[in-house]
């Protein structure tokens, strides 16, 4: 039988306008190997975006949710290995709120790790020929509060719950710019490779 699989991506932020993770996300195809998709976009917003897909979560009952968003800067594709319990912005979300140096639960642990393979992934998406290394800090804005909200409310079940960091794509850096960028068929498919991977 198939499996279910609720993957998301974030609309833009800061000064872009676009988002990798929403651009790759929405190409992917609605059926992988044995993986039924479901596909969300969600909002760069502390706190709305973990609402957002809890609701989807619970109207379609995944097995696994994988959140995938933008690291600019990096140069791999990284499954992030850790969440912690911690807002600390350092520019504003696309609501105006800057958190500092909050909690996300004051019930919650310090940290969750993730329950989605990311040593098997870092190797599927390596075998395909396209950089990925484990992230050991998912930082501390949104998606770090996304990672950390759903590995919080999926304690203790059955539903798995990961996080992958992808870099900017080449649209977003410009030409004869330092900053590291993949193209966005290559996000595809090593996110395509992730999921064969689980
Ligand atoms: N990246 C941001 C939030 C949304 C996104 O795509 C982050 O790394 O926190």
């Amino acid at each position: 039988m198939r499996q279910k699989l609720l993957i998301t991506g974030f609309d833009p932020f800061g000064k872009e306008t676009i988002n990798p993770s929403w651009e790759a996300v929405s190409r992917l195809s609605d059926v992988i190997g044995d993986w039924e998709l479901s596909k969300l976009k969600v909002p760069t917003e502390f706190g709305v975006a973990a609402e957002v897909v809890l609701k989807e979560a619970e109207a379609f009952m995944p097995d696994v949710i994988i959140c995938v968003g933008q690291a600019g800067g990096r140069c791999a594709v990284m499954p992030e290995y850790v969440a912690i319990n911690l807002r600390n912005a350092s520019m504003a979300d696309n609501r105006g709120n800057m958190p500092r140096e909050e909690s996300i639960r004051t019930d919650g642990p310090a940290a969750y790790f993730s329950t989605i393979p990311c040593s098997k992934i870092v190797d599927a998406v390596r075998e395909a020929g396209i950089p990925g290394a484990i992230s050991y800090s998912a930082g501390t804005y949104v998606c770090n509060d996304l990672f950390y909200s759903l590995r919080h409310r999926y304690e203790d079940t059955a539903v798995r719950v990961g996080f992958i960091h992808v870099p900017y794509l080449p649209a977003q850096t410009g030409s004869g710019c330092s900053l590291p960028s993949l193209p966005l068929d290559v996000i595809v498919q090593a996110l395509s490779c992730a999921i064969l991977a689980l």
